[in-house]
């Protein structure tokens, strides 16, 4: 079993892409608690994903069936939003340590940013960006995922990217429409 986890800042669609990548690989339910039922995809997203930063708390699996070219299963795993600076809120922080330390486990990482969000804003491409994909070089697998590339603006966006020296692969995709999510598959199907 090999973790591939979904990292970046807040709000830049780690949970959206969470719950459609999973689905378009084929998983149907998802359970996001030790005591909940299993969720259709739709549901799930309904609980995952909302424009207020930092809604994610802890770290969500699933299990996808895709296996690796040398027959692993990989674990799809989704993190809190992790921001340039420390914040006050105890129970965020403790997750930011708690999606730390996955990061340290990980074998592949998948890193998001949104690409239109406004220059300067806390959600926009930055220093954290840069430090993760600096440490995650040295993974089996990294790759960059220029998210939300079906809104006004992605392009320019995305070629801005270039000036924040980002290593590792680029590949643009839209969590919502599901745009790239091929070229993503095939780079977990390489490991
Ligand atoms: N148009 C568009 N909106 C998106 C896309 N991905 C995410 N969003 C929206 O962006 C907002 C944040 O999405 P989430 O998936 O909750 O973001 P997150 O990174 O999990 O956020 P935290 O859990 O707070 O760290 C939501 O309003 C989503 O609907 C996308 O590809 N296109
Ligand atoms: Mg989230």
């Amino acid at each position: 079993m090999r973790e591939c986890l979904i990292i970046g800042k807040p709000n830049t669609g780690k949970s959206l892409f969470f719950v459609n990548f999973a689905r378009y690989l084929g998983v149907t339910h998802f359970r996001l608690g030790p005591e909940k039922p299993p969720l259709a995809a739709v549901r799930a997203a309904e609980e995952l994903v909302t424009p207020t930063p930092h809604h994610t708390r802890r770290l969500l699996r699933v299990i996808l069936s895709t296996p690796s070219r040398n027959g692993q299963i990989t674990l799809l795993t989704d993190s809190t939003g992790l921001t340039d600076h420390a914040l006050a809120a105890i129970e965020i922080r403790k997750a930011m340590v708690d999606t730390l330390r996955a990061f340290r486990r990980a074998a592949i990482i998948l890193h998001l940013v949104d690409v239109t969000a406004a220059a300067g804003s806390p959600t926009a491409p930055g220093t954290v960006d840069r430090e993760l994909a600096e440490l995650a070089r040295r993974k089996a697998g990294y790759a960059l995922l220029a998210n939300k590339m079906d809104l006004p603006g992605a392009r320019e966006g995305l070629k801005s990217l270039g000036r924040l020296g980002l290593p590792g692969p680029v590949i643009p995709v839209s969590a919502l429409e599901g745009s790239g999510f091929p070229e993503v598959r095939h780079f977990l199907l390489r490991g």
